[in-house]
């Protein structure tokens, strides 16, 4: 017998997915039953990962997608299981992340019509009117199975979706009653089903563009997630040393650039100032940016000349958005950046002027570097977010993937970890808090040789559902390393504040509303749900001993470690 969930899971691997990332209810017998028919007749399908929290499993698969581009599955349990995504639907729709979420939905008969015909009380309070409803404003398409008879098309057609540029999220509903359908079997070839090519500039754009960058006197490129394709920071690299252009980043949510490469000019977050080289930029080339400067606080100068490429440049799910780009460009960035850099290499360059530019953004380089230095000192036997930084850049090897949601420590993070190769550094690209915990159990199954680490706030590790992630880590063996960055609460929301009413009632007093005292033993959390090793590390001096022995289990041992670095109060 062959039913929509065994056709259903059939597609999935025959489309490549390899995990399906589930957490079931009273919609998924035919599906347990698909997976247990599969596992009694050797027949592969993708490999189940239980979730005992819903937004860890998408945020799981947001992982992995970062770390290979694929999309996976993730099974939730009705409009019930679809709220429980709660903020990893936001992050993967933020973060073009794809992946195909299947929920179940409640069986539309109550009188025994068909299979899977109601037979629970929950089948009443589960149905609602519009279950898609729930997701639409955060996926790139939703559709219900109405037959298992094409089912595998509609799972064609929602990765198709999912992985064509800009990405994203994908949600199919199937009740009970469907799900159940006894089908023939259906041919089901994915190769007709790729993704968009990825598109490029027309040639006719490329000379104007080119001139533009050659003839500035400091051309800029800014960019916030080019790197998500691990090809485009070497094209970058090629195209701005050729033509001596700086690189800024703006918000990065991946390595876009190598750090230690003369024309890197750092990284802007929040910081509530002026950024000195994107004012001094006459030529400004955004690439792949959501945010590419916070107008009121930082921004070109007006007669700077603004040139915009990005596979989403209107950002049609952005109500409000706007820079004064003179050209726009659709178009994936690193085949623009291949297109241009071919351009340049078979035109005439002004080498002087080349030199100069190449010259004067390594001096800039050089001084940044060195101001970072001096902050990485420890102030005495307390531990600040640089120096934290500073010592677990030295345990960073070729083989690490480093998984960011530092919050008020972001920039810190990208300034004293220094990274180099494409794909090192992850952040979720969204805004919702807790991802990093479920991402790194995704990015460990698809790297199941690197060294994956965690730096994220004390907030973000609450929002993270540690009991969840590490009953799930020990489980499927992927060990990890989770450093909190302890400031004593959200720094961030009192640094808003501040931003706004840096004189008035809130500034003065002593319990804003932000601090988690008495704090939680965080470290023991992750111990009690999933034997990790867990320590709390107070003193500048006890950091080193304390990465030794936590990283020792994770690679050795091969389970996770979580310390608590206890920062400066916020
Ligand atoms: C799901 C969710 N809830 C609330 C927020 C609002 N928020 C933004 S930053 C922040 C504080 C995060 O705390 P922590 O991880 O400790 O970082 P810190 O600001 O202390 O550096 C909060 C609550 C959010 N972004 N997402
Ligand atoms: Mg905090």
């Amino acid at each position: 017998m062959h039913t929509a969930s065994d056709a259903f899971l059939e597609a999935l691997t025959t489309a490549g997915v390899s995990y399906l990332f589930a957490n079931f209810g009273s919609d998924h017998p035919a599906m347990l039953e698909a997976l247990a028919a599969a596992a009694a007749a050797g027949r592969k399908v993708p490999e189940l990962i239980i979730c005992p929290g819903e937004m860890v499993g998408l945020s799981a698969a947001h992982g992995f997608a970062q770390a290979t581009g694929h999309a996976q599955a993730v099974l939730v349990h009705v409009e019930c299981g679809t709220q429980s995504l709660a903020g990893a639907i936001h992050n993967a729709a933020k973060g073009r992340i794809p992946v195909l979420i299947f929920a179940g939905a409640s069986p539309f008969t109550q009188e025994g019509e068909l299979p899977g015909s109601r037979n629970e009380f929950i089948h009443w309070i589960q149905d609602v009117f519009d279950q898609r409803g729930i997701v639409r404003g955060y996926v790139k398409y939703e559709n219900e199975i109405r037959t298992g008879r094409n089912i595998a098309q509609l799972v064609g057609r929602a990765l198709q979706i999912a992985h064509s540029d800009p990405r994203g999220p994908v949600y199919l509903v199937g009740p009970r009653e469907v799900m159940e359908e006894a089908v023939p079997p259906v041919a089901f070839d994915p190769a007709v089903w790729s993704p968009v090519a990825p598109p490029a500039l027309a040639p006719d754009e490329v000379p104007p563009l080119i001139d533009a960058l050659a003839r500035a006197r400091r051309p800029l490129v800014v960019t916030s997630y080019l790197g998500r394709n691990p090809d485009a920071p070497d094209a970058l690299v090629r195209l701005c040393r050729r033509l001596g252009i700086g690189v800024l980043e703006s918000v990065p949510s991946c390595l876009n650039f190598p750090t230690d490469d003369p024309l890197y000019q750092g990284n802007q977050w929040n910081q509530p100032h002026q950024n000195p080289v994107l004012d001094a930029a006459d030529v400004v080339l955004v690439i792949d940016s959501d945010v590419p400067w916070i107008p009121v606080v930082s921004r070109p100068r007006p007669d700077a000349a603004v040139y915009h490429i990005d596979v989403d440049p209107l950002k049609q799910q952005m109500p409000l958005w706007h820079i004064p780009a003179r050209r726009t460009f659709r178009a994936d960035a690193a085949t623009a950046l291949r297109q241009l850099d071919r351009h340049a290499a078979a035109m005439p360059l002004d080498a002087a002027a080349v030199a100069e530019r190449t010259a004067h953004y390594a001096q800039l380089h050089d001084q940044r570097r060195r101001a970072l230095a001096a902050r990485e000192r420890p102030a005495g036997d307390a531990i600040t977010p640089e120096y934290l930084t500073a010592c677990v850049r030295r345990h960073v090897d070729a083989n690490t993937t480093v998984l960011s949601e530092g919050i008020s420590s972001y920039h810190t993070i990208c300034d004293h970890l220094g990274l180099t190769r494409p794909g090192s550094l992850l952040a979720s690209g969204g805004g919702s808090l807790g991802w990093h915990g479920g991402a790194a159990i995704g990015v460990k199954l698809a790297r199941p040789d690197h060294t994956v680490m965690t730096l994220a706030g004390d907030g973000c590790y609450m929002f993270s559902m540690p009991s969840v992630v590490h009953w799930m880590a020990r489980r499927y063996q992927t060990p990890f390393l989770q450093v909190i960055y302890n400031n004593g609460g959200w720094k961030s929301p009192k640094l808003s504040m501040l931003a706004l009413h840096p004189d008035g009632h809130a500034s003065k007093a002593g319990d804003l509303g932000v601090g988690f005292a008495p704090a939680s033993d965080y470290a023991g959390i992750a111990a009690a749900a999933g034997g990790a090793f867990a320590r709390t590390v107070t003193r500048a001096d006890e950091l080193e001993a304390a990465l030794d022995a936590a990283l020792d289990a994770v690679r050795r041992e091969r389970r996770c470690a979580v310390l608590d670095v206890v920062l400066p109060k916020l």
